[in-house]
C-alpha cells in the first residue's frame, strides 16, 4: 500500500500494565492504555488525540475481573495552534461492575465495620490534657 503524504495519518500506541497487588502471582489489576493520534490534514501536527484507558480490577482475587473502568480523554485541536486547551478536551468515564459484586462487598463491609468500631472506642479521655495548659 503506497503512502500518501497529504492525507490523514493515524498513529496508535497500546500500553499494558499488570499489577499484582498482593504478590500471589495472579494479576489483580490490568490496565491498558490506547493512545490514538490523528493528523487530519497531514501537516505533521497532530489534530486529534484520543487516550483510552481500560482498567480491569479483580477485587476478590479469583482471577476474573470484577470491575472494569474505562476512561476516554479526547482532545481536538479546534483552533489548530498545536495545543490542547481545556475547552478542547473531553473526558468520558464508564465504570462497569460485575453482577453480584455489590452484595459480596456489602457483606465484607459490614464485618470490617464491626472491627473498626471496636478499635475506635476508648479514645476520649485524652481530651482533658488540653485544659491543663491554661497558663
Ligand atoms: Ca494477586
Ligand atoms: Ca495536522
Ligand atoms: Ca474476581
Ligand atoms: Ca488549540
Amino acid at each position: 500500500m503506497p503512502e500518501t503524504e497529504d492525507s490523514a495519518e493515524i498513529d496508535v500506541t497500546i500500553e499494558t500494565e499488570v499489577v499484582d497487588v498482593d504478590g500471589d502471582g495472579v494479576a489483580d489489576i490490568v490496565s491498558q492504555t490506547t493512545t490514538t493520534t490523528i493528523d487530519v490534514d497531514g501537516d505533521g501536527v497532530v489534530d486529534i488525540v484520543e487516550v483510552q484507558t481500560i482498567t480491569a480490577i479483580d477485587v476478590d482475587g479469583d482471577g476474573e475481573a470484577d470491575i472494569i473502568e474505562s476512561t476516554t480523554v479526547t482532545g481536538v485541536d479546534i483552533d489548530g495552534d498545536g495545543e490542547f486547551e481545556d475547552d478542547e478536551i473531553a473526558v468520558e468515564e464508564i465504570v462497569a461492575v460485575r453482577e453480584g459484586l455489590a452484595e459480596e462487598l456489602d457483606e465484607a463491609d459490614t464485618e470490617a465495620d464491626a472491627v473498626a468500631a471496636d478499635t475506635e472506642a476508648g479514645d476520649e479521655d485524652t481530651d482533658d490534657a488540653d485544659d491543663a495548659d491554661g497558663g
